[in-house]
């Protein structure tokens, strides 16, 4: 566990990190491919057969080689490398405060937030990054804000915190770059979004973000201020939600630039693990964090009000 003076500390790397990125279902009755084909993609990759048995909650998501990165993107984006993914298993959409409460009933986990007392949040008014007495996974914006529904996304879950709840449900995070490759439909799709080419259509958003000026003025135009409940926005080719904006979601990686992934490196306390998908705080003009190639990052005892989480499972062979 660690001290106060390096969780300040990690408050200034992200408030550091916001500031660099400023400026910058389908039904289970179509395939893979139909559903490529109504989203006027193309299969780069040869797409297997999916498994006769996918875990309830689940997708199958086929392996195959995906470019990660994005030339136009931020210089945490590039550079572009390629990856060779094998085929996996993914949760549909963010794992939801019931799912987190069946695994804590079940096993009397307390969280790292909860230990800690605390857990953060920004202070819309002030414009402040700040820890928040009593905040925790069940009120995430504080014990005088309500109780978070249970069909929206478990947040101020630490990494070490996510890390627990996949082993309970015998499944694991997803690397940045399965991420990624699922995001990008299994087929190297190089479209902006997960969904698609535009944050909405017709006015119909497809991503819980934050519409105005961020943190002055939010207009919701999408209808959420805070979080939305899981599978609201943003379906994918593959039949995944969420994949952009709601929340952040943990990774297994640890962050590094691309340029040196295949350096040797040793975590310190202050080595930070890579978050994906952007968040409901997300305005293009300060953080365009729902695109496909974006990362953030923060230590993994960090709990946060816009960060949660979805959880893997490897293709048994044979
Ligand atoms: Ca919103």
């Amino acid at each position: 566990m660690k001290n106060n003076q390096q969780r300040i500390a990690w408050w200034a790397s992200l408030i550091a990190l916001l500031t660099v990125l400023a400026g910058a279902g389908c039904g289970p009755s179509q395939t893979v491919e139909e559903r490529a084909e109504d989203a006027g993609t193309t299969p780069k990759t040869v797409v297997a057969q999916p498994p006769e048995e996918i875990p309830e909650g689940m997708v199958y998501v086929p392996g195959g080689v995906t470019h990660i990165g994005a030339e136009d993107g931020l210089p945490s984006e590039q550079p572009v490398f390629e990856a060779e993914v094998a085929s996996f298993f993914m949760d549909e959409h963010s794992v939801t405060v019931a799912q987190f409460r069946a695994f804590v009933e079940a096993t009397g986990f307390v969280t790292e937030a909860e230990g800690f007392g605390n857990a953060g949040l920004i202070d819309l008014d002030t414009q402040q990054w700040i820890l928040v007495d009593g905040a925790s996974w069940q009120y995430p914006l504080g014990p005088e804000g309500p109780l978070v529904p249970d069909d929206h996304p478990v947040t101020q879950v630490s990494w070490n915190d996510a890390v627990a709840y996949a082993a309970w449900a015998g499944k694991r995070l997803p690397t940045e770059v399965e991420w990624e490759h699922a995001a990008r439909g299994a087929r190297d799709d190089r479209r902006p979004y997960a969904w698609g080419d535009s944050l909405a259509e017709e006015g119909a958003y497809k991503a819980n973000t934050w519409q105005g000026t961020f943190p002055l003025r939010n207009t919701v135009e999408d209808g959420y201020l805070y979080t939305s409940p899981v599978g609201a926005f943003g379906e994918t080719p593959l039949g995944l939600t969420d994949m952009g904006g709601n929340v952040w979601e943990w990774t297994q990686n640890w962050f590094r630039p691309y340029a040196d992934r295949n350096e040797p490196f040793s975590p310190t306390a202050q080595s930070e693990k890579v978050q994906r998908g952007g968040s409901f705080l997300c305005e293009p003009g300060w953080c365009h964090g729902y695109r496909v190639s974006a990362r953030s990052h923060s230590t993994p005892e960090t709990s946060l009000f816009h960060v949660g989480f979805r959880c893997v499972k490897d293709v048994a062979e044979g």
